[in-house]
């Protein structure tokens, strides 16, 4: 009934246009779901739920914290020693598998070293501090990215684990270096795959071809999302150049392309080819041009929001949009766009079926927004 009285009212055509020049923002009007403020931080870079539905959220600068459900009080629970300069700083933070009985958590943060800087991935224990808080303790270091180079970009660090609790999987930018991406000794450019104690996984798929026993897929740019769906498919997002941010679905063992194809072009206005068939490179199940600047990856499995289980949601910075992607099987197909007003740095699923998601900015104007039914 909709489609017909837009139809008779031209209105339709006029819709049909907008989304094409702005590439699967569909001219919906508002948005599905209603926006509540819960809280607001300092450039906080991801979050995660605790099974009794506090949160812990980082920030940048190196606070981790513990954050009631209702957003009303936190708690810091570690202040951690990082690299903080441009993209460095606090990255990820993700619950063990194990998390009930280890209390264990794994992160992520940047580091100087030796040859410049890296992103390190890193673990601790969540547990009461006896003055009626709580405290991450017995931190360590477990993984470091090789080689350290100079600079302060595309760091990426984002982790997750596989849906049998056995391995996890980091993610290692290219540093805005390129090349590294391709290298089979460097880490940078890569998805890892370790045990949970940060070593490399037994049984990677290029070891016999020289590469470093860590990797497990290359040809990556800036992954700053990487999460397993349902039916145990690893999907990861991540941001070209000048045009062209991916969706890659991720098979051991394969090349997705970065630095010699991309669906966009570098900054200095050269061409970089497009990914086409049988180039030996894998390519995206989604792009976008123009970028979305994906920040966050969350596939969602609640019941909320039924319309939508299964599907991949994006947060976009320099878009300032919650981007879904419909995900069907090992398909991947652009859904919505919705404009959020802000950078979006991280997207989560709450115990409820809400989405959450978190603001990029600093000074306290990084707000933690929930996401319910209308
Ligand atoms: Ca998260
Ligand atoms: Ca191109």
């Amino acid at each position: 009934m909709i489609r017909k009285t837009l139809f008779a009212t031209g209105l339709l055509t006029t819709t049909l246009f907008a989304s094409t020049a702005c590439s699967a923002q569909p001219a919906a009007a508002g948005k599905p779901f209603k926006e509540t403020v819960v809280a607001d931080f300092d450039s906080p870079w991801a979050m995660t739920f605790l099974p009794d539905k506090r949160m812990l959220v980082t920030e940048k600068k190196g606070q981790m914290l513990l954050v009631s459900a209702d957003g009303k009080s936190r708690q810091t629970v570690a202040t951690l020693t990082v690299d903080s300069a441009g993209q460095g700083g606090l990255m990820d933070v993700v619950l063990a598998p194990d998390f009930a009985t280890s209390q264990r958590v794994y992160f992520s943060y940047s580091s100087a070293g030796e040859g410049g800087k890296g992103v390190v991935l890193a673990r601790g224990r969540l547990r009461p501090n006896g003055g009626g808080g709580d405290r991450l303790g017995e931190i360590e270091a477990l993984f470091s990215a090789r080689p350290f180079v100079e600079g302060n970009g595309h760091y990426s660090g984002r982790i997750a684990f596989s849906p049998d609790g056995k391995y996890l999987f980091f993610t290692n930018g290219e540093r805005q270096k390129f090349t590294p991406a391709q290298d089979p000794k460097m880490t940078l450019g890569k998805v890892l795959r370790l045990t949970l104690d940060g070593k490399p996984a037994p049984g990677n798929p290029l070891v016999a071809k020289g590469f470093a026993p860590e990797i497990w897929s290359y040809g990556h740019r800036n992954l700053l999302g990487i999460a397993f769906d349902a039916q145990g498919n690893l999907w990861e997002q991540e941001m070209g150049p000048k045009g062209g941010d991916e969706v890659n679905l991720i098979k051991p063992g394969l090349n997705y392309g970065w630095p010699n194809a991309s669906n966009g072009s570098n900054y200095d206005g050269t061409d970089i080819p497009d990914h086409k068939p049988d180039d030996g490179y894998e390519p995206p199940k989604v792009f976008w041009n123009p970028v979305i600047s994906p920040g966050g990856l969350m596939i969602y499995s609640g019941s909320m929001f039924p319309q939508w289980k299964g599907d991949a949601f994006i947060g976009g910075l320099s878009s300032k949009s919650l981007v879904r992607v419909d995900l069907n099987g090992t398909n991947a197909a652009k859904g919505d766009q919705w404009d959020m007003g802000a950078r979006i740095r991280e997207v989560e699923q709450g115990p409820d079926g809400a989405i959450w998601v978190l603001e990029d900015g600093g000074d306290s104007q990084g707000r933690l927004i929930k996401l319910t039914a209308k």
